[in-house]
């Protein structure tokens, strides 16, 4: 089934209205349940606990523990201070290798401690950091390596661990998009040393801002939650330097009931991610990033690839045609890290820099899903989408004239 192109000139960009009256985000927060959310929120209010480990906290823990099969969850304020702890937590210096395809947290937590972030390249179908190159990058200063598993597809895990291992190396994994997901069918959340989730309100399951760190050991388990609480052992005795990185009690209350309708978001997202590749299937030049039929998804993100010499339109050309219509398409993640105003002139990333990083950054669109859209919108951004592109030339025209305007 495909959806029939509408005349170009309907489109906004040509000064119509817009298809769509209200914004469409890409990571508009699912809430399906806000009753649940009250009342828990105001369980913890009667309680008079509002942090600190408090009992919404402690059962979050249990239930990421129990979902993703591991010995210990440490529950943290955001997914960046998840990434910050792991590496304080491991003991990392010098320098770490991170792929340059991702969101900034994963190359910031690095910096923020003063490890310096070497950019490797990733791999072309998975999007993940490519093995082979981050062992081409190894010096005497690297200390670990951090995968991230992109769009909730995992990283070559079993060629990092074999790298890592014969390195003497640290490996984490930065899992923000990979809750709920699997590799090989274990659950992502079990590989590495340590794997760090984001729970911030744009994420499928989410606490509003949260985060985690999952892992089988002991002693850093132990050290991640002392250096989550300012390092205090009791109430007067500190024995390392720590940061305040601790979940509230409310945001846990979020995070819970959204844990409570983690199967309904995923079969919306999953339905929406099925509508979306029979909709775009046989439209030129586009092609919707897969997901591995093998593995369990959490489907949170619907990207595209623009190859423009096919399409006729450049990724930002159909972003700016979307746009206009309230199609807040994002380009998740554009530019590299490296090329970011933070990085650019000290990045530490192999010549010629990586190419496939180049070219996805440029290509790749996200598009809206969640339980805010439903399947009628996608039949709309489809036929936006297909009208644009068998139009190309004269949105082109539209869109440089709007720019000249
Ligand atoms: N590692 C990776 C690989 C990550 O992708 C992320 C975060 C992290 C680490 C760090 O985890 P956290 O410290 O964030 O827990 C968003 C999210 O803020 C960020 O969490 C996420 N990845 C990233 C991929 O996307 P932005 O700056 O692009 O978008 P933001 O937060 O402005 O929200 C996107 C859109 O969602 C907005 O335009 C409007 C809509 N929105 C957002 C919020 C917060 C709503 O409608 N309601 C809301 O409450 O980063």
């Amino acid at each position: 089934m495909a959806t029939a192109a509408s005349h170009w000139s309907s489109l906004a960009v040509c000064g119509n209205k817009p298809a769509f009256s209200e914004p469409l985000h890409v990571g508009r927060p699912n809430l399906p349940d806000k009753q649940a959310i009250l009342e828990r929120i105001a369980g913890a209010l009667d309680r008079h606990w509002l942090t600190n480990g408090g009992p919404l906290i402690a059962e979050f823990e249990r239930r990421i523990a129990a979902e993703v099969g591991v010995k210990h969850c440490i529950a943290v304020a955001n997914g960046t201070i998840a990434l910050e702890l792991a590496v304080r937590g491991l003991g990392l210096s010098g320098e770490v290798i991170v792929p340059a395809f991702t969101f900034i947290a994963s190359a910031h937590a690095l910096a923020w401690q003063h490890v310096a972030p070497v950019f490797c390249d990733v791999d072309r179908t998975t999007h993940t950091i490519d093995a082979k190159q981050a062992e081409e990058l190894i010096t005497p200063r690297t200390t670990g390596i951090l995968g991230v598993h992109l769009w909730g597809r995992a990283c070559d895990v079993e060629s990092l661990a074999d790298l890592a291992a014969r390195k003497q190396l640290a490996l984490f994994f930065d899992a923000a998009h990979a809750f709920g997901c699997t590799h090989r069918g274990r659950s992502i959340g079990q590989f590495g040393s340590c794997e760090v989730f984001s729970f911030h309100a744009t994420k499928f399951v989410h606490c509003g801002e949260g985060g985690a760190i999952t892992t089988n050991d002991d002693v850093l388990a132990e050290r991640l939650r002392l250096l989550r609480n300012f390092g205090f052992v009791g109430y007067d005795c500190v024995t390392a330097i720590g940061t305040n990185g601790k979940m509230s009690e409310l945001a846990a209350a979020v995070g819970l009931t959204s844990l409570d309708n983690m199967a309904t978001i995923v079969a919306a997202n999953r339905a929406n991610y099925d509508c979306y590749r029979r909709m775009l299937a046989d439209i030129a030049g586009i092609k919707l990033v897969p997901f591995d039929a093998r593995e369990v998804s959490n489907f949170q993100y619907v990207v595209l690839e623009v190859d423009d010499r096919v399409a006729g339109l450049s990724r930002d050309e159909l972003a700016a045609a979307l746009v206009a219509e309230n199609v807040l398409a994002r380009r998740y993640f554009f530019p590299g890290c490296h090329r970011m105003d933070a990085y650019r002139a000290s990045a530490k990333c192999p010549a010629p820099p990586l190419p496939i990083t180049e070219l996805l950054s440029e290509r790749v669109l996200a598009l809206p899903t969640g339980l805010q859209v439903d399947q009628a919108s996608i039949l709309r951004i489809a036929g936006i989408v297909r009208t644009a592109i068998e139009n190309a030339p004269a949105v082109k025209s539209r869109l440089s004239q709007r720019r000249a305007a």
